[in-house]
């Protein structure tokens, strides 16, 4: 690529008297032609990846990675005076996900282009993402998140369908973002748009009229489904979501020869959650227009589908009323009722129905029946869902059940956001590991070498200003880089325990103001965005933000001690994040985290996990060992029996254990009552006290232990340095080449 003739034909002008607004636009337009050449002639059997979120951050450098041509670009951009960050700063980041499960769609996208698989990514082209979050008065607000601008990656195309609804019909368009696969073949990710959308309809912050949905269908990912119409708009979104992704199914079927009943030879699709459930009714009713009977069209969808859990919260398995598909989508409700009735028919279970007593449908048990596959995310998650969640489904389908450990894409969370430590992986290793990350194992001969492992630690100081630089740079905070970064960032959830992290800093808080203050100064790291109607996370929130804001002007403890929130936590700020941490926090209840996946980015990055035997952290502890991780806490088998047969009583631990209590009081106390809002932290307090469904209580006593000990540990920079290594070293396991190399070698068989 000759940026200097690229910019002469665009613009007619010198590289050098460029705007970085016209060098990222005519970058971006070269990366798209490349990628087009790159794609890879149609085989017979297809994937699609159907999923409500694609998390899928910048894509300028990234591209240029995969591509092979980012040293190239930068240098021939410093040669005219410019600089790629900057250039790469300008692109908006689409907020299309929540978190982990749309970051993981994200990755598996990336890896099987970069395997040369043929499957794309079907999604919706939300144009306000999940929203942005800003801090106002120590609490989040939500704003809308715009993303698509003139110059953007979405490419429209000519594929138009037409989507009924009851009493309306509105017409869908597909928009195509390229998806380079790294020194390898592209493939799509089809993200479809209503034509009548209209941005305008958006009122105070992420307010509109929910109705409307010709208009709104495809303006917000997840609006608030706190109420009947955003659940109503929920339902309309994921029909319109699988329609299309029918549609195009069958049309690219056909065109490749494909007779119907023989689909299953030409599509597979992998069910991302529930979300995308109503696929297969859709699939039907589709088949049957064609000219099927239903018995038919059941049998020709059968083996075309494959499931994968990511939760076993119960508030998050999908169960519609049957009165609200009767409303939006009355045509899938007769297939639904059939699908339903043959699993009667040969089941007494009630547990196993499809629509239950109440008339709901659970989306989880429809895809259970007519999936052949149905996979959990971490091997701990699986053998939860074969012995409890799921047993009664497991004991009539012993086969179909399979284990997927997650994974991550390197070439985001190696070789784009550190680029320092791949040079330094490179310089002992070679460049084998960023084709197959197993190599990485090799690292290990060097755990008691000195010079080795100063260079790392001199990379992640290096890291830890660069991440400083940023935080004062965009969010107007300064943290001390000669601290420990002690780092929390994933989506806000009492399961997920933020607030105990919170207490702990309390506690930490009230040591260092009677006189114990720890030898290496602190820094306490969150980022998460919370549902705007989960009131108990926007109250965790709050409490943070006023714990940030107590310590930071107290002068006793700011130098020991600082707690930062940052603003709008997203894939962006994580790339920062992350090489930056020395300690990554997972601390999940155990049996509550299906994988995790920020986990893995943290010990790719030379972080050392302080977590619970919770989701992927059980893989990792067997991969690096005791010596190299701090575990703490109940374990899962403990914990579901304490939830069977109801015997936890947070009071209890409140009124025996003192350090719990003086931490739980300081919540009400009057140093956060002086800065924070009372009702939000009652709430909290009493939350904690008379019900923490989470069991923050049990484990506090070792969380602080444990916690204590990393810290001592990390004194200690030789062996720290060697835990970081070994982290680095086994963290190829993690790679989504590997899991996606088990999907298709288990599942898609491609
Ligand atoms: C359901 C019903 C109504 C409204 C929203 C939802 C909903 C939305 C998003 C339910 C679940 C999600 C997202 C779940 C998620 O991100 N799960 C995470 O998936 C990761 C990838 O497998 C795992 O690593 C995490 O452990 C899991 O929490």
């Amino acid at each position: 690529m000759k940026l200097t003739e690229i910019m002469q034909s665009a613009y007619g002008k010198a590289l050098a008297d460029c705007t970085n607004e016209e060098i990222y636009c005519a970058l971006l337009h070269a990366v798209n032609e490349m990628a087009a050449k790159k794609q890879a002639a149609p085989a017979k059997k297809k994937l699609y990846y159907i999923s409500a979120e694609f998390l899928i951050g910048k894509l300028l450098s990234n591209n240029l990675i995969n591509l092979g041509i980012y040293e190239d670009v930068k240098s021939q951009l410093a040669a005219a005076g410019k600089d790629i960050t900057a250039i790469e700063e300008l692109e908006n980041e689409p907020s299309l996900g929540n978190g982990g499960l749309g970051r993981l769609a994200a990755c598996f996208l990336d890896s099987i282009a970069t395997l040369g698989l043929n499957g794309d990514g079907v999604g919706l082209n939300y144009h306000f993402g999940l929203f942005r979050q800003v801090f106002e008065k120590n609490a989040q607000t939500a704003k809308p998140d715009p993303w698509i601008t003139e110059c953007s990656w979405l490419t429209r195309t000519d594929v138009t369908y037409p989507v009924k609804y009851r009493g309306i019909e509105v017409t869908a368009r597909m928009y195509d973002i390229s998806v380079t696969g790294y020194g390898s073949t592209t493939n799509k990710l089809h993200l479809f748009d209503v034509e009548s959308v209209d941005e305008s309809i958006v009122k105070e912050g992420i307010d509109f009229d929910k109705e409307d949905i010709a208009k709104n269908l495809t303006l917000f990912l997840y609006p608030d489904d706190s109420d009947d119409a955003g659940r109503l708009l929920r339902i309309y979104q994921q029909y319109f979501m699988v329609s299309c992704a029918a549609q195009l199914i069958l049309d690219e079927a056909v065109a490749k020869g494909c007779k119907l009943h023989d689909l299953r030879d030409y599509a597979v699709i992998q069910i991302n959650d529930t979300h995308p459930t109503m696929v297969i009714p859709e699939l039907i009713r589709l088949l049957m227009e064609r000219g099927m009977t239903m018995a038919e069209a059941i049998e020709a969808v059968d083996g075309c589908c494959a499931y994968t859990n990511h939760t076993i919260l119960a508030e998050a398995l999908e169960k519609w009323p049957m009165a609200y598909l009767e409303k939006a989508v009355p045509q899938l409700v007769p297939i639904i009722e059939v699908l339903d009735n043959r699993i009667r028919r040969k089941y007494d279970d009630k547990s196993l129905y499809i629509i239950d007593k109440d008339e709901r449908v659970h989306m989880a048990h429809l895809d259970i029946h007519y999936c052949y596959s149905v996979n959990g995310v971490a091997s701990l998650h699986t053998d939860i869902l074969k012995e409890n969640e799921l047993n009664n489904f497991y004991e009539i389908y012993p086969e179909k059940f399979n284990n997927k450990t997650n994974g991550i894409t390197f070439r985001r969370w190696l070789l784009h956001s550190n680029p320092e430590l791949t040079e330094l992986i490179t310089s002992l290793i070679g460049d084998g590991f960023k084709k197959d990350a197993e190599e990485l194992e090799k690292l290990a001969k060097y755990a008691k070498d000195p010079e080795v492992l100063r260079r790392l630690l001199a990379v992640k100081d290096g890291k830890k200003a660069d991440l400083k630089a940023f935080l004062q740079r965009t969010q107007n905070i300064v943290i001390n880089e000669n601290s420990i970064f002690d780092i929390q960032i994933k989506r806000l959830h009492e399961y997920k325990r933020q607030q105990l992290n919170a207490l702990y800093l309390i506690h930490k808080y009230l040591e260092i103001k009677s006189g114990k203050k720890p030898s290496t100064p602190i820094t306490a790291i969150f980022g998460a965005k919370a549902a705007p109607a989960y009131i108990i996370a926007q109250d965790i929130i709050h409490l943070i933000l006023c714990l940030q804001e107590l310590i930071a002007n107290d002068p006793e403890v700011s130098p020991y001690l600082n707690v930062v929130m940052v603003e709008n936590y997203n894939v962006t700020n994580a790339e920062k994040l992350i090489p930056a941490c020395d300690i990554s926090e997972q601390i999940s209840l155990a049996s509550k985290e299906a994988s995790g996946t920020g986990n893995m980015k943290f010990m790719l990055n030379g972080a050392v996990t302080l977590g619970t035997e919770d989701g992927a952290n059980v893989e990792i502890h067997e991969l690096v060992g005791d010596d190299n991780i701090y575990i703490f806490g109940d374990l899962s088998d403990t914990v579901v029996k304490r939830y069977a047969d109801a015997s936890y009583c947070a009071k209890d631990y409140y009124k025996k254990n003192k350090a719990i209590k003086a931490a739980v009081d300081f919540i009400t106390g009057e140093k956060l009552l002086a800065l924070g809002d009372e009702e939000r932290l009652t709430r909290l307090s009493k939350e904690l006290i008379g019900k923490d469904w989470f069991m923050t209580f049990p484990d506090f006593d070792d969380y602080v232990k444990t916690r204590e000990k990393a810290y001592a540990d990390y004194e200690n920079r030789m062996e720290w340095a060697e835990k970081m290594l070994m982290n680095i070293a086994m963290a190829g396991y993690f790679s989504s080449d590997r899991t996606i190399a088990e999907y298709n070698s288990d599942i898609w068989k491609l």
